[in-house]
């Protein structure tokens, strides 16, 4: 059994999908990092970096104690190699899969997550912020619609891998982040190819119902402004 830390935004239905495609079992574990549960000492036992998703794998393959992976990217890589599937194992096939993988981890997640940040939720408007942040979208968006115009099919080459999981959520919330799909042609076709896998419906189910559409006060109080005094403060940890 595996356990899922989770809250349903983007780096959380990366594992969702995994899981799903694989029919792993799972028990969802809900994180409401609006809340800040990602702050009690439960959870970082298992998250040290105060973020889900977290797994727990209860049955490692290598039969010792329970184990615990954070990071979407790592978990991934985990339940790839765990399940023997969605990476394969030729050198080139493998590191293929692997480079677009921590194309997405440091660059359209994080890139993406700013211009979320500046766009919906910036307490001032900073236009500067903005326009840097779409700028670099709008680019991760060219380089992915070049490199499926090549492939045809997923980010990989032919078959779905944990490459296409890791970007998908992130297309997913294009509308909000103000990016044109028509635009980009070939990540149109893929990502609605991709929409319609049975699996990545399921998973993009699990939890909607804890989805709220605005950010109370108190989420915002708990999101923005973390430094390590506030982790601190939160653990009671003292340097
Ligand atoms: N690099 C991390 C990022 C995870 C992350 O940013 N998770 C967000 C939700 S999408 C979170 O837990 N936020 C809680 C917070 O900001 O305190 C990963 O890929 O797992």
């Amino acid at each position: 059994m595996i356990d899922l830390y989770y809250w349903p935004t983007p780096n959380g239905w990366k594992i969702s999908i995994m899981l799903e495609e694989c029919g792993l079992p799972f028990r969802m574990v809900p994180v409401n990092i609006g809340k800040g549960e990602q702050f009690h000492e439960k959870f970082l036992a298992v998250g040290p970096n105060n973020r889900m998703p977290v797994i727990v794998d209860h049955a490692p393959a290598d039969a010792g104690a329970a184990f615990a992976v954070f990071e979407s990217g790592a978990i991934l890589i985990y339940l790839a190699e765990k399940t023997g599937r969605f990476l394969p194992a030729g050198l080139r096939e493998r590191h293929t899969v692997l480079q677009w993988l921590m194309w997405q981890m440091g660059g359209l997640g994080p890139m993406a997550g700013q211009l979320g940040h500046f766009l919906l939720y910036a307490p001032e408007s900073v236009p500067y912020a903005q326009r840097r942040y779409a700028d670099e979208v709008d680019r991760l968006y060219g380089v992915l619609d070049r490199r499926l115009a090549q492939t045809g099919a997923h980010v990989a080459g032919d078959d779905y891998t944990i490459a296409d999981m890791a970007i998908f959520p992130w297309i997913r919330i294009h509308r909000k982040q103000q990016v044109d799909l028509a635009r980009f042609a070939h990540v149109a076709r893929w990502y609605e190819t991709v929409r319609q896998r049975p699996a990545v419906q399921r998973a993009l189910d699990l939890g909607k119902e804890l989805r709220a559409d605005t950010l109370s006060d108190e989420a915002r109080k708990a999101l923005f402004g973390q430094t390590a005094d506030s982790l601190r403060g939160h653990t009671g940890n003292t340097p």
